[in-house]
């Protein structure tokens, strides 16, 4: 039996999904001549579809599972289940209006056209904030809606904001943000379910495993407690002696976000020779 997977055939989610699944340790071929194709070390079948069909064919089971922007899973409405983020694919949906608009509030959208392709998140959030606008649905192009005399003002998904600027558009409200997740349809057959925590599994260990960094340096003997106590690690640090007398070598694990600030409170504990290395794969 094999779990079947739903993944964006071509676009913007389509490689670090398979980036992912590579990092599992499950090897696909990229699918650009066939919708359909197996794994060859794991119990994986991979069905490449467009994105926007993706919660459909998970709710109905044709596929087990799917990666999907959480943004089309909000539009959709589909009974699936967010299983968990996936850490790529960042964006947000937002408001913009032409440069220069008197625009104030939310407010100044009353009675306006606003064209989008995510009518049903547009409306959620208008009627949340008691606005009355008219939504213009359009499947592709949205940004250049005002400019054409189309709209007033658009919703659309944001990256690094090039093409609202590159059309004179300004963004004024996020109304999400938006990453891939892995989404479930109905509940599985007890052999797939195992084959689906055995991904997670995996998965998770990946997406841990960029929040870290392995860090190994040289610490005089007397600041050693103070330096564990900087770098607790999983359980906690590896201390090796070196052969200079006085001076250990600690191994730990640090959190990315965190990771300057720890250096600099190592630095003035005397530690030295600070090697930071990416980990593949942690496992707690
Ligand atoms: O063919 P298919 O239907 O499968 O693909 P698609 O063309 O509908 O989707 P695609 O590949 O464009 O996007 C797939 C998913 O990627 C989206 O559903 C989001 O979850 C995610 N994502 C992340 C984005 C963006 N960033 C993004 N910037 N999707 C689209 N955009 C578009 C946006 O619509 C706008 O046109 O990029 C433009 C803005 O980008 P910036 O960088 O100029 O701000
Ligand atoms: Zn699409």
């Amino acid at each position: 039996m094999k779990l079947k997977i739903a993944v964006q055939k071509s676009g913007r989610l389509h490689d670090d999904s398979i980036g992912l699944l590579k990092e599992c340790g499950i090897e696909v071929s990229n699918g650009v001549n066939s919708l359909k194709v197996t794994a060859g070390n794991f119990p994986l079948e991979v069905l490449y579809l467009r994105d926007d069909d993706i919660p459909q064919y998970v709710e109905d089971g044709v596929a087990d599972i799917g990666i999907v922007g959480e943004n089309v899973v909000l539009e959709k409405q589909k009974p699936i289940t967010t299983l968990l983020p996936l850490g790529f694919g960042k964006c947000r949906l937002s408001v913009a209006v032409p440069k220069g608009s008197a625009y104030k509030s939310i407010a100044c959208l009353s009675g306006r056209r606003i064209a989008t392709s995510y009518p049903v998140i547009l409306n959620a959030f208008l009627q949340d904030n008691g606005v009355s606008a008219e939504i213009h649905e359009i499947s592709g192009s949205v940004e250049i809606a005002p400019n054409i005399g189309l709209a007033d003002a658009i919703c659309d998904l944001v990256s690094s904001g090039s093409t609202l600027f590159l059309n004179n558009l300004e963004e004024t409200e996020v109304i999400l943000r938006s990453e891939a997740v892995l989404v479930q349809g109905p509940v599985l057959a007890a052999e797939k379910q195992r084959i689906l925590d055995q991904l997670l599994f995996r998965i998770e260990a990946v997406k841990r495993s960029k929040k870290y960094k392995y860090i190994l340096l040289n610490a005089p003997d007397e600041n050693l407690e103070n330096i564990i106590r900087i770098i607790p690690g999983m359980k906690s640090p590896t201390i090796l002696p070196l052969a200079t007398e006085g001076w250990s070598s600690v191994h730990s694990v640090v959190q990315e976000d965190d990771f300057w600030n720890i250096i600099e409170s190592l630095r003035r504990e005397g530690a030295q020779g600070i090697l930071v290395t990416a980990i593949e794969k942690m496992i707690v």
